[in-house]
């Protein structure tokens, strides 16, 4: 288990047997406009989706450094600030390995969104979310976000990646351990 794994504290013993890797993924938000940027995936896993910024962490890094990276390196802009707003694990059918995903939300960051080779980036009304374009527990979780709730979510997927087999989802507290 990767140190950095927060599993130990949210999910069941059993699962936290299982081999976790540490996944970002941070939503830009325009507080002026009520806007959140969202990229359009050009490729690998998840390519066709609409969704946040975000990828596997490095091992030299934190997972907070590895959020502001990927948000630059996928849309361009550099955060000044990021806050917590969930945790997700996804488990899918015929993969012994747990993705757990730290999602973050930025007011403040530098920069424009730019088209990447791996991203296409849009704003988004945070009331008129494309959930249609997006992962399938997206508009699960997000009504949480709206409302500045932290939450954790379990998601177990068939190996389609759409269809959802089971889910659990509630507010914590706090995402500090
Ligand atoms: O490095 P890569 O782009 O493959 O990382 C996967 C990204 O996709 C990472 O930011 C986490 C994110 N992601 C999933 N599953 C889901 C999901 O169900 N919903 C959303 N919104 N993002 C997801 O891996």
């Amino acid at each position: 288990m990767d140190s950095r794994s927060v599993a130990k504290h949210v999910e069941d013993p059993e699962y936290v047997a299982r081999p976790h890797k540490l996944y970002t993924l941070v939503f830009p938000v325009d507080t002026a406009t009520s806007k959140v940027l969202l990229g359009m995936k050009k490729r690998g896993f998840g390519k066709d989706k609409l969704n946040g910024f975000g990828g596997k962490v490095e091992p030299h890094e934190t997972i907070e450094q590895g959020a502001v990276r990927e948000l630059q390196e996928e849309s361009g802009l550099t955060a000044t600030h990021i806050k917590k707003i969930g945790l997700l694990f996804f488990y899918f059918e015929n993969d012994p390995v747990t993705m757990e995903v730290h999602v973050y939300q930025s007011d403040r960051y530098d920069g424009r969104p730019m088209e990447t080779d791996e991203m296409r980036p849009e704003w988004f009304g945070v009331h008129e979310m494309p959930f249609e374009r997006m992962w399938a527990d997206d508009s699960l979780w997000w009504p949480y976000a709206l409302e500045n709730k932290r939450f954790v979510g379990r998601f177990w997927f068939k190996a389609d990646q759409v269809t959802i087999t089971r889910q659990e989802l509630r507010e914590v507290d706090s995402l500090e351990f």
